[in-house]
């Protein structure tokens, strides 16, 4: 039987790669840049898969890729999916729920604890040579045991937080979410509360939530105001969930202590944008589930996904918006 085209755009595990080639005709991108517009366009005509990390799949990719049934992406978030444009061509979507929670989790903590003590910006401290007897009250952070965390977007990810923060660092867990879990309360002693009451009560607000037309820009200016001066703001959702230029405003004026974070309205960051000029946030580029154990067993399940809609199949993780 004539195995079906798929184009992938991403550099895969040798495991990975096999298990395509077993069930597909793999045409690969095997460049270090971004495979650009048009020559993505050219490569996902004959297509039938499409595997890919965040890359927007909107009106005019999917009229250039008439063959297409399935984008895989190598991703939990699916915000760079144009649900209804691919809805109406016939696509549907899948991605890579669960293989990377605790992963993404430990990344939260890294920077809720990073910001708190300041680490980032006191390892420069000791590289400069600035570090001399007497000068502790200089190097001051804050505490994260027994502080209070709030969580927005209490899904498996802000579990796995919740569950550090509980049964590691004895922190008291408040959350936001569309609907309460029960579950989690009992657990980790969680608390629901409406967001405007989280924001007040938390020494660390911790965004979790996918980007929807619901949540974009969920923290802004007046959110901030509503948080602790001495809050940390840490962001492991999308960029886009916070208007930036607020925040920028919040670090700046004191409204809030700190923040950490792993996305961005733009990545990655140019070179001159304002944050960069800020001592007291801590800044990562977008590698919250970037483990190698990790993003391979996401590339292994992005696969899996993409080969079982090729055989009529119901996937691992077919995005819920696609469900029947
Ligand atoms: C992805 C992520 O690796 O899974 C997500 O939603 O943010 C990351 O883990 C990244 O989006 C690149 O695909």
């Amino acid at each position: 039987m004539l195995k079906p085209t798929i184009f992938v755009d991403l550099d895969l595990p040798k495991a990975v790669l096999n298990y395509l080639a077993e069930h597909c005709s793999v045409d690969a991108w095997t460049e270090e840049d971004t495979v650009p517009r048009e020559e993505l366009h050219t490569r996902l005509a004959p297509a039938e898969g499409y595997l890919t990390g965040g890359r927007r799949i909107d009106e005019s990719l999917l009229e250039a890729a008439p063959n297409l049934k399935v984008v895989s992406s190598v991703s939990v978030g699916y915000n760079h999916f144009d649900i209804d444009a691919m809805k109406r061509h016939d696509v549907t979507g899948t991605h890579t729920p669960e293989v990377l929670d605790e992963t993404v989790a430990d990344l939260v903590f890294a920077l809720m604890l990073g910001s708190a003590r300041r680490v980032a910006e006191l390892d420069q401290y000791v590289r400069d040579g600035r570090w001399k007897r007497g000068d502790d009250g200089v190097l001051f952070g804050l505490d994260v045991h027994h502080a209070t965390v709030g969580i927005i977007g209490m899904g498996r990810i802000g579990e796995a937080v919740a569950r550090r923060a509980a049964h590691g660092f004895g922190m008291k867990v408040n959350y936001h979410n569309r609907s309460r879990k029960p579950e989690a309360e009992a657990k980790y002693g969680a608390s629901y509360m409406e967001l405007d009451e989280l924001l007040a009560a938390s020494d660390f607000v911790v965004m979790l939530t996918p980007l929807t037309n619901e949540t974009k820009s969920l923290i802004g200016r007046r959110e901030f105001r509503l948080m602790k001066s001495s809050a940390i703001f840490i962001n492991a959702s999308r960029g886009a969930t916070v208007d930036e230029p607020a925040l920028i405003e919040a670090l700046q004026d004191g409204t809030i202590h700190a923040a950490g974070l792993d996305v961005f309205q733009q990545e990655p960051l140019p070179a001159d944008h304002p944050l960069l000029t800020l001592p007291n946030v801590l800044l990562l580029p977008h590698i919250g589930s970037a483990t190698e154990k990790t993003r391979d067993a996401m590339a292994m399940l992005a696969a899996r996904n993409l080969v079982a809609v090729l055989q009529g199949e119901e996937p691992p993780h077919r995005v819920p918006e696609f469900k029947v």
